[in-house]
């Protein structure tokens, strides 16, 4: 453990105006020393909060991704609730996807539903770049969201070509990808033509992000952990390197991030991440022996948790902030969403805990 923690009780007299470049999140990111642990949740938008299920009523998941009065608002309420040390766009995965046409919709308890799903090579080529024209209400979301952040990091997003590839694949969601697979296995040429397309689009999407005032950037792997580290590295790891380095040139800090991922970390880690998200499966303290390479970590409290007596929640809230203390930067969150049962407050209480934790224990 290096010089992270200090235990500044007030800021040196200072005329420099704040930046988000010096925020807690982004100093964690790049494994510098922070007053307190950062925190945010994955999922923090969203069905938890009644005030975002009132302002949804009625309107499409996929329609709100494309109107910038709702990704905005959406985006701001977990920040201005949970005093949250970075915001996540309010988006999807999929929704790049449907920005250069693609026929799919998010259905309401099922999630993405792919109307034609690819099954030949000539269907790639509807797998088409992005052109500006396509994510205009995007980029004016991300600009007038960055703007009223202020100090606080906004992260982008997208999803990686293998859990991309899923859904389009199996026309929506699976539990064994063996559709997936079957494909990955049967036509390995067309397999890695597919994944080199998604690749190409999640790369400008997190760009278009990022060029917009996006000061971090996440890429979610969520369905990597269904395949051995044998067949991660050799259909899925190449593209997503293909992801994260084409926006190395932009200097901000690229998280990577999957489920069940124990058995990948290392190799999720060398496909170019700065920070490697981890779920609630594997000790942080051993994750950071898997990752290596000086990269920060982030997680991994177990979703449930939050539905524990608060005593309980806050015993293992410190426990992954203890384990976190192994890797060169640490960021607090959960190891996978927040169930959207999830009492908001006990959100509150908890990003209340970890701020304070160091304070209070020192
Ligand atoms: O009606 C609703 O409210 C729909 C629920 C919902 C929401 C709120 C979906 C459908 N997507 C989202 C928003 C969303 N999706 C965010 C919001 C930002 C935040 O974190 O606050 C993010 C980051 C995503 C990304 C996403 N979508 C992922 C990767 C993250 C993860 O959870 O692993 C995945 C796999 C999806 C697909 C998806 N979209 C929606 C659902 C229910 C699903 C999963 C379906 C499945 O089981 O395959």
């Amino acid at each position: 453990m290096t010089l992270r923690m200090t235990c500044e009780t007030s800021p040196v007299t200072t005329t420099a105006t704040p930046s988000v470049n010096d925020s807690v999140f982004l100093r964690a990111c790049r494994g510098e020393s922070v007053p307190h642990v950062p925190v945010w949740f994955m999922r923090q938008a969203g069905r938890s909060l009644p005030e975002y299920r009132k302002l949804r009523e009625g309107v499409p998941m996929l329609e709100s991704c494309f109107r910038p009065d709702m990704v905005i608002e959406f985006t701001m309420q977990p920040v201005r609730r949970h005093v949250v040390d970075a915001a996540i766009l309010f988006s999807d995965i999929v929704v790049p996807l449907k920005a250069i046409g693609v026929d799919l919709d998010i259905v309401a308890g099922t999630g993405p539903v792919v109307a034609e799903p690819i099954r030949s090579a000539d269907q790639l080529a509807q797998l088409r770049d992005i052109e500006p024209d396509d994510v205009i209400p995007i980029v004016e979301s991300v600009k007038v969201v960055v703007d009223e952040l202020g100090t606080t990091p906004l992260i982008g997003f997208a999803g990686a070509p293998f859990t991309l590839a899923s859904y389009l694949i199996e026309g929506g969601p699976s539990k064994d990808h063996r559709l997936t697979k079957q494909f990955m296995y049967t036509n390995p040429d067309l397999w890695h033509a597919l994944l080199a397309r998604l690749a190409a689009i999640a790369g400008q999407f997190l760009r278009v992000q990022i060029e917009a005032g996006a000061s971090a950037v996440q890429l979610f792997d969520s369905w990597a952990g269904n395949l051995s580290l044998a067949d991660y590295d050799k259909y899925v790891k190449p593209h997503s390197a293909a992801v994260l380095s084409s926006v190395a040139d932009l200097g901000v800090p690229r998280i990577h991030f999957g489920v069940g991922t124990g058995e990948l970390l290392q190799s999720m880690g060398d496909a170019g991440a700065d920070v490697v998200g981890v779920d609630w499966r594997v000790p942080l303290e051993e994750a950071a022996k898997r990752v290596g390479g000086g990269k920060a970590l982030q997680g991994n409290l177990d979703s449930t948790a939050l539905f524990a007596p608060t005593e309980v929640l806050n015993a293992k809230a410190a426990e992954v902030i203890e384990s976190g203390r192994a890797a060169p930067g640490h960021i607090f969150n959960l190891g996978h969403g927040v169930l959207p049962a999830t009492d908001p407050d006990a959100l509150t209480r908890l990003v209340d805990f970890v701020h304070n934790y160091e304070l209070a224990s020192s």
